[in-house]
């Protein structure tokens, strides 16, 4: 309730709703914190008045409520950061956790300033070698069309498609500046780093059209560094690959 009430978009990756609940709680959890903050505040201001205190008091408070309440406050913290944020975590991150590579979608996301590129591996789940040298305007991830690994490649500019219900693994990294891949509706988000090639995963459950944005200040453009992304039934990811791959390799 207290998510919608704060704009969350509609969740469509499988382990969306863990991290929903999450939320939810850690909104209650602070806006609890905020009331009785203020409150305490409140009574403050005319408990400690100067009219009913003429003369400082050197002892202070001598109950413990103070303390117990601040230690639940560290308790409840560590349950949540230690008991859900970190299991949570350890499912998106850990080898154990990824999908079988068979099985999976994969694809290679590319930051740039201002955009994204998307590597798509084909049928023969290969990635195309790439080389800097070949990086131009109209091949910006250097990709070797002349491998036959990259004979069924394709590379998709702001717009990445992906099967529903099939697990998906991105791996991302960037050209340039530091970007981060932000998938709101699938609760995961990665920081784009040009050297290094970092993959998460989710499994999408909702078709729909989803925004992607940087969620990382890049640069001039950053606020316009916004992609699409797609989730679709097989047929339509099908023919949609094959319209960019008759697009890239004419000759096929
Ligand atoms: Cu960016």
């Amino acid at each position: 309730m207290l998510n919608k009430l704060l704009g969350i978009v509609p969740d469509a990756s499988e382990h969306g709703y863990l991290v929903d609940h999450m939320l939810e709680f850690c909104h209650w959890f602070m806006l609890l914190l905020f009331v009785g903050w203020i409150a305490y505040f409140l009574y403050a201001i005319v408990r400690f008045h100067r009219s009913r205190n003429p003369r400082a008091s050197y002892h202070g408070v001598t109950g413990h409520l103070s303390t117990h309440l601040e230690f639940t406050v560290v308790i409840v913290e560590a349950v949540l950061l230690l008991g859900f944020g970190l299991p949570l975590w350890g499912k998106r991150v850990t080898e154990e956790s990824f999908p079988d590579k068979a099985e999976a979608l994969r694809i290679h996301a590319v930051g740039e300033q201002f955009g994204w590129n998307f590597h798509y591996p084909g049928a023969d789940g290969v990635f195309g070698r790439q080389s800097v040298f070949l990086v131009s305007g109209n091949n910006p991830l250097g990709i070797d069309w002349s491998d036959p690994a990259a004979a069924d490649d394709i590379v998709s500019k702001n717009e990445m498609h992906l099967v529903n219900y099939r697990p998906t693994v991105v791996e991302i990294t960037s050209k340039d500046v530091i970007h981060s891949f932000a998938l709101h509706n699938m609760r995961i988000t990665q920081d784009a780093m040009p050297g290094s090639r970092v993959p998460m995963w989710f499994r999408p459950k909702r078709n729909g059209t989803y925004e992607i944005v940087c969620a990382q200040l890049c640069g001039a453009g950053h606020f316009a560094m916004k992609a699409s992304m797609v989730v679709e039934e097989v047929k339509d990811f099908d023919s949609w690959y094959k319209d960019a791959m008759a697009l890239l390799h004419p000759a096929k």
